[in-house]
Parts: structure tokens; C-alpha cells; sequence
């Protein structure tokens, strides 16, 4: 490759790292600011590498108008928009994050696919069966099979969270240093904090513990819970 190529891309590498990504988030959460909406990973991601980052707040009517579908086909939050690109979907945000800077992925090729092993385990393993409580709960409470429906879902969830956590046993982070596989699984597993299933596998609830003391974690939570705090107190 010629030296003005290397240029070129060194150029491209700085001019990405100084541009401030934006990011979409739910003007109105519905989680109340409990960092459940998944603009809370791609913050995190950004907050570990030390990206600064602009958030455009977006109604549930904009998130569905022409202008927010041209970002996101599904009409959903949240969006990355940095010089140019605009990628949805948070796996290819946070790795897009991960892969620009230092810090969410070990630099070693092979220890680097395995952490990307990890982060397609978290969205397309483990988030799926815990997806489907929160659907179970939260759209089919009022069906008459609901009753009947929870404990299957809730097995099924069982059966992954025991699978991981015989995997994770007494380490800290899923495949030694802390890495955006970590990342994106604590912040699946932690849609389960209020279900007390976590309770039952110590290990992975100490996990998510461990993930949600990470000063980039808690700096994340509190900008998202800020746009919970000053929306109420505008009401
Ligand atoms: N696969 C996509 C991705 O990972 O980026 C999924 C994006 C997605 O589901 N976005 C949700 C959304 O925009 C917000 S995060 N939903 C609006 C819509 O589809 O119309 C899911 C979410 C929403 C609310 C809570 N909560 O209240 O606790 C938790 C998670």
C-alpha cells in the first residue's frame, strides 16, 4: 500500500475521532430513565472510549415520520449518525464504536473475534428469550393463554442464564478484560433487574453489578436519566 494511502486513512481515522458522533434517544422513555431504552449501550460504549457525543431527542410521532425512518427503517431509536455515516442497529453501533477506538476490543486478532463472538451471543442468544417476557408482560397480559405462556418464557430464559453463567464461572468479564461483549451482555442481562430471576444465578447477577459500576456505565445512566429528570420536571 502506497505511503499517501496510509495518509489517507490516518486522515480518515483523526477525522472520525474529532467528529461528534449524534446519536437518537426517546424524548419520553418509557422506562422512566431506568436505563433500559438502548440508546443506554451505544452512551456506555461511547462513554468508555471517551467519545463525546451529541443526543437528538426524538417524540414516538417523529421516530415514525419520513425524516427519522430515513435513519432507522423500524422507526426506533437509537440512531449513530457521525461525517456521513448513519448506522442503526446498536450490535454494528457499538462495534463501529469499538473498532475506532482503543479500549472495547482486545487488539490480539483471534481474542478480538471471540469478543465479537460474545456480542452476537448477547443480541441474538441470550436477548431474544428475555424479549419475550417483556412481550409476554407488557402485550399479552390481558390474552387468556398469558398465564400458561410466562413460565415457558421464563424457562427458556432460565435455560440460557444457566448455560452463561457455568460459562462465566468466577471471572470477571466473559473472556479476560472487560470488552463490548461484556458491554452489550450486561446491558441484555439487565433487563431482567426487576424480574428476580438474576437472583438465582449469583455469579451473572454480580456480573451485571460489576457492569453497572463502571464510572462510563454510571456516567451514561445519568445523562439518559437527566432527559428523564428535566422532561417530568417540564410537564
Ligand atoms: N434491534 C434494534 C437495535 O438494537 O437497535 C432494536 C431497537 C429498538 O427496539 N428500539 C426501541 C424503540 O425505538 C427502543 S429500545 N421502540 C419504539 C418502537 O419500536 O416503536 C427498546 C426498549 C423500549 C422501552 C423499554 N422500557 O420501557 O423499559 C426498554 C427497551
Amino acid at each position: 500500500r502506497s505511503s499517501s494511502g496510509r495518509k489517507a486513512d490516518s486522515i480518515e481515522i483523526f477525522r472520525s475521532q474529532t467528529m461528534i458522533p449524534t446519536i437518537t434517544a426517546f424524548a419520553h422513555s418509557p422506562d422512566r430513565g431506568r436505563g433500559q431504552a438502548r440508546d443506554m449501550r451505544v452512551r456506555w460504549a461511547l462513554e468508555e472510549v471517551g467519545q463525546p457525543y451529541d443526543v437528538r431527542l426524538v417524540s414516538f410521532e417523529d421516530m415514525k415520520q419520513p425524516a427519522h425512518r430515513a435513519l432507522q427503517p423500524f422507526g426506533q431509536i437509537p440512531t449513530y449518525e457521525e461525517d456521513g455515516l448513519v448506522l442503526f442497529e446498536t450490535g454494528a453501533i457499538v462495534l463501529r464504536i469499538a473498532e475506532r477506538h482503543a479500549g472495547l476490543l482486545p487488539g490480539d486478532a483471534n481474542a478480538r473475534a471471540r469478543a465479537i463472538s460474545w456480542m452476537f451471543c448477547a443480541l441474538n442468544t441470550m436477548e431474544p428469550p428475555i424479549l419475550d417476557r417483556q412481550v409476554a408482560i407488557f402485550m399479552e397480559g390481558n390474552e387468556s393463554w398469558h398465564e400458561q405462556r410466562l413460565p415457558k418464557v421464563d424457562g427458556r430464559i432460565r435455560d440460557r442464564l444457566g448455560e452463561l453463567s457455568i460459562r462465566l464461572g468466577d471471572a470477571d468479564w466473559l473472556d479476560g478484560d472487560f470488552s463490548a461483549g461484556d458491554l452489550l451482555m450486561v446491558t441484555v442481562l439487565r433487563r431482567l433487574n426487576m424480574s428476580g430471576l438474576l437472583r438465582d444465578y449469583p455469579n451473572l447477577d454480580a456480573y451485571v453489578t460489576r457492569g453497572e459500576a463502571r464510572p462510563a456505565f454510571r456516567r451514561a445512566f445519568a445523562a439518559q436519566l437527566a432527559v428523564f429528570t428535566a422532561a417530568s420536571a417540564g410537564r
